[in-house]
């Protein structure tokens, strides 16, 4: 959102992210980034050099800190909490650790019928309150700017569970899903509960949005997701439902997917491999869509990002759609070429838009 004069952050009415994700026009382009917190950010690792990743998490009063400041420096239109897809593992009975430039490490992977059997229900409530504490503060210092709660999808979970670590082939991912879908199933079940509680806590403690994260999916053949993932999602959008909040689904590299993912959530967020425009073909039609400039991109120089936002904008048009990235910022990325594309998407007139847009 466009900072007011004096810093603090201006109220509307109905915020144009919320418009998007109903399926309207907004007055500009709405925009935030995946990973809009972390590295790239000078405070951000100023704050790293005193806490780890999961104690800035689990602390409310800096949690909510590192959530807002990107919309206070950047002039985004939402704030995605500061979390990890791995925190509601915690109390789900899974040691992990999160290693330095490697990311969520597993104690003991989980391969067998008694190490899924050992997994604990979760109660956001009684496990997570340090979360939904994050959530409520971060919430009342956004004066209404929407704040995205967000939890992993199911697969994605079930992938670090398994590997034990970031994978790039899900050998052991795999060989459990094909040899034994009784067992898959009910892990990818106890972790739709987990996800499904640790979503609606959030949306109750004041998330107005949700993003369900299923970054590795696009690992799994059409056949493997439509049969082993895609029936445990459609539950959890369904569960996700009587809340009342738009749910985003979000993966990388699934163009080959993206049919069955659009079955169930509100929105789909998708990478920059194919065109927005034709994404739109392939999903429920007034579907609203999230995306999908290359994270790359933000490390061309400036005309070349304005002309890869301009042909994001252009594909992504007026109507239903968030201009964010296919994936996280990566640590690299100048915080000043954020904040002139954040402002660049305001300014820009999207294509189709009656009043013109913002420019002159
Ligand atoms: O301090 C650090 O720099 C550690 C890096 C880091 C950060 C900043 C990790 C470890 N997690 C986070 C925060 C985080 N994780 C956020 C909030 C920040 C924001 O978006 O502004 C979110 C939404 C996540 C979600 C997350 N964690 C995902 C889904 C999004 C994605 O990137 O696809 C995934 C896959 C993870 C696992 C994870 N945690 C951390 C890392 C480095 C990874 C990825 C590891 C891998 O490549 O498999």
């Amino acid at each position: 959102m466009d900072p007011a004069p004096g810093g603090a952050v201006s109220r509307r009415p109905t915020p144009r992210l919320l418009t998007a994700l109903a399926g309207g026009v907004p007055d500009r382009t709405p925009v935030w980034f995946m990973r809009q917190a972390g590295r790239y950010q000078p405070a951000y690792r100023a704050l790293r050099a005193r806490y780890s990743m999961l104690e800035l998490a689990s602390t409310p009063a800096l949690a909510a800190e590192v959530t807002v400041a990107p919309v206070r420096d950047l002039g985004v239109d939402a704030a995605i909490l500061f979390s990890d897809i791995m925190v509601p593992m915690g109390p789900a009975g899974v040691a992990f650790e999160i290693q330095e430039g490697v990311g969520p490490v597993v104690a003991r992977p989980i391969r067998d019928a008694a190490a899924v059997a050992a997994l604990r229900e979760v109660d956001p409530a009684r496990d997570l309150p340090e979360v939904l504490e994050a959530v409520e503060r971060s919430t009342a210092a956004l004066g209404g700017v929407p704040l995205i709660g967000f939890a992993g999808a199911p697969f994605t979970l079930a992938s670090y569970l398994i590997e034990g670590r970031p994978s790039r082939q899900y050998v052991e991912t795999k060989r459990l899903m094909w040899s034994d879908p009784g067992l898959w199933d009910a892990l990818m079940e106890h972790l739709s509960r987990v996800v499904g509680a640790h979503l609606a806590a959030q949306a109750h403690a004041g998330a107005s949005v949700l993003q369900v994260f299923d970054s590795w999916a696009g690992a799994l053949s059409r056949a493997d997701y439509q049969a082993r993932v895609a029936p445990h999602m459609r539950r959890l959008f369904a569960q996700l439902a009587p809340l009342g909040v738009p749910v985003i689904s979000f993966a990388v590299g699934a163009s080959h997917l993206v049919e069955v993912m659009a079955d169930g959530p509100t929105a789909l967020s998708v990478d920059w491999r194919e065109p927005l425009g034709h994404v739109r073909q392939r999903v429920p039609r007034g579907m609203p869509l999230q995306g999908n400039l290359d994270p790359v991109a933000l490390l061309a120089p400036w005309p070349h990002l304005v002309s890869q936002a301009e042909a994001v904008l252009a594909e992504g048009g007026s109507q239903g759609f968030v201009f964010n990235l296919g994936h996280g910022i990566l640590p690299s990325t100048d915080p000043d070429t954020v904040r002139r594309l954040v402002q660049w998407v305001h300014d820009a007139a999207a294509p189709g838009r009656t009043d013109g847009g913002a420019r002159p």
